[in-house]
């Protein structure tokens, strides 16, 4: 059943009506924070745990559970909330719409999550080509300031809270967390070793949390309408609204709050127009971002948009960046692109990482004329098996799953088009795969 207006958390998603104060007010915004604060930061995060709620950012982490990491007692450091709203993964657009269209959603949503993580100060660090949008979120700021909802006393609650906008310079790892901190404090976006998790060690050395802007927008709702009622969407362990980036080759490109766990299909054929040219006409599908692998049709035909479904099917809801594409995709060439993107954005610290994505990269570029043996297949996948899994962070993981995602579904598309290179060339000039080119 798809989610009806009555239970979308972002009302104002399409920007159709005023992001400020008083219309974000009217939409229910700000409706009681006092009295749902004065229930206590154990209160609030046993209502986000028993809620469900997983991070909205890509990994799907638990947030409640997150949140109880934060120390109880002060040893004397300050504890710091950081937003992620460094959105840079290819296919995803949703925290913009936020940012732009429904900043009180988020701004609240600070303020409570910092009172449970028993944080004053808040930094949302912001991507730096989300210019506009930048600068509504601090005019949204500036109103709740004014409106005596942030700073002292904030919103009556007793509890002092200041919110700080930070914006990025365009690097995609720094929506890493721990390479957002390091940018954060002034530094070089480089991700650090974890443990110790920010929890720990985060922000200047203190308890930090990260989240995603869904995942603390979504939070003032859950407590206002209770974790049963957002629990009530989904599946199990896959529960509550997901705003869902679609786009490529449908009729009509969107974004939509719909409810968890709904079947890929319908999420196209109802909310996108349905694959250009019909359902028939679809190759496959990037489910969450260019991070997760591609799933071909037969798989689209039936998954559900989750967690748990998504994962069966060796791949990820990530942060839901639906990519579709139809038959007249050369999907060699796509997810060469992406290679391309995440050599590109690769810190350099790591030396599979740094190394590695351009030797996938340069095999991927032949790959896509057909220029290399058929044995060559195998070279590529165990080069991304050799970078999986150890590096620092998962930015490399991120760049080799979809070159495993095109083996593993589209292996017969690859040699044909090696044996067409043939047909018209004849064999290719031996070329050792990791030879720069
Ligand atoms: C304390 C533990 N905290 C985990 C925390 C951790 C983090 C969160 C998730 O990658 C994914 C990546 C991308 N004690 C903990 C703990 N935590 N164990 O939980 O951690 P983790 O390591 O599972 O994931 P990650 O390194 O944060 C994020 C994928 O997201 N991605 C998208 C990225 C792009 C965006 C964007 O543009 N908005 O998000 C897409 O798939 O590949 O797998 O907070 O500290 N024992």
């Amino acid at each position: 059943m798809a989610l009806s207006d009555k239970d979308r958390i972002f009302t104002n998603l399409y920007g159709l009506q005023d992001w400020r104060l008083p219309a974000a007010r009217r939409r229910g915004n700000w409706d009681g924070t006092g009295a749902l604060i004065a229930k206590g930061r154990d209160w609030i995060i046993e209502e986000v745990k028993n809620s469900g709620l997983r991070g909205r950012g890509g990994a799907g982490f638990p947030t409640g559970l997150k949140w109880s990491f934060m120390p109880k007692q002060s040893d004397g450091r300050p504890h710091y909330l950081v937003v992620n709203s460094d959105e840079s993964e290819p296919g995803t657009c949703k925290d913009r719409d936020i940012l732009r269209h429904d900043p009180h959603t988020l701004i609240e949503g600070c303020l409570i999550a910092g009172v449970a993580m028993g944080a004053h100060a808040g930094y949302i660090y912001v991507r730096g080509e989300y210019y506009n949008e930048h600068l509504v979120l601090q005019a949204a700021i500036d109103e709740a300031y004014a409106a005596g909802l942030l700073g002292p006393n904030a919103c009556g609650s007793g509890w002092d809270f200041d919110l700080y906008v930070h914006r990025g310079a365009g690097a995609y790892i720094c929506g890493e967390e721990t390479a957002l901190i390091e940018s954060l404090e002034g530094k070089k976006g480089m991700p650090r070793l974890k443990p110790p998790f920010p929890a720990a060690v985060g922000l200047y050395g203190a308890p930090t949390t990260v989240n995603n802007v869904e995942t603390i927008a979504v939070v003032p709702t859950i407590l206002r309408r209770g974790a049963a009622w957002f629990a009530g969407f989904g599946r199990p362990k896959n529960s509550g609204t997901k705003i869902f980036c679609i786009q490529g080759h449908v009729n009509k490109p969107c974004n939509v709050e719909e409810e968890m766990s709904i079947p890929l299909r319908e999420l196209i054929e109802r909310h996108a127009g349905g694959v250009r040219g019909g359902w028939d006409n679809l190759l496959c599908v990037i489910p969450g971002g260019s991070s997760t692998p591609l799933i071909p049709k037969e798989v689209c035909d039936t998954v559900l948009m989750d967690f748990d479904a998504l994962r069966e099917q060796r791949t990820g809801l990530g942060t839901a960046g639906v990519i579709v594409m139809d038959k007249s995709t050369d999907l060699i060439k796509a997810i060469a692109r992406l290679s391309a993107f995440y050599k590109h954005e690769s810190c350099g610290q790591c030396t599979p990482c740094r190394e590695g994505m351009g030797w996938v990269k340069r095999m991927m570029d032949r790959m896509v004329e057909g220029r290399a043996e058929v044995a060559e297949i195998d070279v590529l996948e165990q080069v991304t098996r050799q970078i999986e899994g150890h590096t620092i962070c998962a930015l490399a993981d991120g760049g080799v799953w979809p070159v495993q995602g095109l083996i593993r579904h589209f292996r017969p598309m690859m040699e044909e088009r090696i044996a067409a290179y043939k047909a018209r060339k004849g064999s290719p000039a031996p070329t050792l795969p990791m030879a720069a080119e």
